[in-house]
């Protein structure tokens, strides 16, 4: 075999490599951050549907009222504490399943977060 047709095989090789390394690391990549805003004392959305690994970034964006959102679970179970006005969480959520997101201050917040693949 001459030197140009061995060096087009191993290029080959390499790139197949290449593309399954990206087909493999795909669900990485692709982790996604979404925004639900605080304001008026409710949330944006009533709910939301996102995948496993996927992150929710809590935003307050009151000018004088704080929150405190939380998740009893029983899956993705998560309390941000107290949370002034400007400030912004990020909570990832790994399990499937529904969850019920409220907060500890205004009881008529509620926030519905399924989780599927
Ligand atoms: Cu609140």
């Amino acid at each position: 075999m001459d030197v140009l047709k061995e060096n087009v095989m191993k290029m080959t090789i390499i790139s197949k490599c290449c593309l399954l390394n990206m087909i493999l690391a795909a669900p990485l990549v692709f982790a996604t951050e979404h925004e639900i805003i605080q304001l008026d004392k409710k949330f944006n959305v009533q709910e939301i549907t996102i995948k496993p690994g996927d992150s929710i970034k809590f935003k307050n964006k009151e000018k004088d009222i704080t929150h405190n959102v939380f998740s009893l679970g029983p899956k993705n179970a998560f309390e941000l504490k107290s949370q002034l006005p400007g400030q912004e969480s990020k909570v990832e959520f790994k399990e499937p399943g529904t969850t019920e997101v409220e907060c500890a201050i205004h009881q008529t917040m509620k926030l519905k977060v399924t989780v599927k693949k």
